[in-house]
């Protein structure tokens, strides 16, 4: 594959001035099949006529457990964010970037599992060493294409991330407004409860895939009876 020719660009002051910073980071771009060919920054990845046009970037959706009774860590993303605000959706998702060379190893996923613990700590304030690399488990990749508000979207191959840990969060307002623990119950009522908007990729996941391995990983118990996504 070869970038796309005459790709749009847009102009962000009406923006918040940190998420406009953060659209400068590079995006890993990829063909269908998930190969690597070049890079673009975020905001020329993210706008629909370029996408129309092809354009596919790599990403990762990390899961983040609680090792005590196997709650799920949820954020509400925050009012600045440039695409999908306010939305509630799964603990953290974002890009391995080009500017990393560590985050463009393909070998067991290793730059998508490193670009989650860093964003992890960027935007929840998790200490890195509290998500350990190792410790994350690759379920799959899905390929998504999906639409925000005006002229944004994403058109991704999103890596699946679990990882059980007990985690310090220090959340970064400018990232997220809001964050909580559900069980599968409470998700569900979430889901049900009009009030509530859902990011398109995690409602995605959770139709097709996440109560299942859920249920799984309720099932995987170290000797302590906590659950364990990885065991070492
Ligand atoms: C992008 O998420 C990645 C997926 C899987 C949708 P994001 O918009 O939260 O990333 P960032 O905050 O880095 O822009
Ligand atoms: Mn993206």
């Amino acid at each position: 594959s070869t970038v796309p020719e005459n790709l749009a660009s847009i102009d962000l002051s009406s923006y918040d001035a940190e998420q406009s910073r953060l659209m400068d980071e590079r995006c890993i771009l990829v063909d269908e099949n998930d190969r690597a060919y070049g890079a673009a920054d975020k905001k020329t990845c993210h706008l629909m006529e370029n996408i129309n046009k092809g354009l596919l970037h790599r990403a990762f959706s990390a899961f983040v457990f609680r090792p005590s009774d196997g709650k799920l860590l949820l954020q509400r993303r925050a009012t600045e964010k440039i695409t999908f605000p306010d939305m509630w959706t799964n603990t953290c998702c974002s890009h391995p970037l080009d500017d990393f060379p560590e985050e463009k190893i393909e070998e067991e996923q290793l730059g998508v599992r490193v670009a989650a613990s860093r964003k992890l700590e960027h935007e929840l304030g998790i200490p890195r060493t509290q998500t350990p690399v190792d410790q994350f488990l690759y379920l799959t990749r899905i390929h998504y294409l999906a639409p925000s508000t005006g002229k944004w979207g994403e058109h991704e191959v999103d890596y699946i991330l679990f990882i059980t840990a007990d985690v310090d969060v220090t959340p970064n307002e400018n990232e997220i407004r809001d964050h909580k623990y559900v069980d599968k119950a409470e998700l569900q009522a979430m889901f049900e409860a009009p009030e509530n908007t859902f990011t398109p990729w995690f409602k995605l996941i959770a139709r097709d895939f996440l109560f299942g391995w859920w249920d799984e990983l309720l099932r995987r118990k170290d000797e302590n009876g906590k659950v364990v996504a990885k065991s070492l």
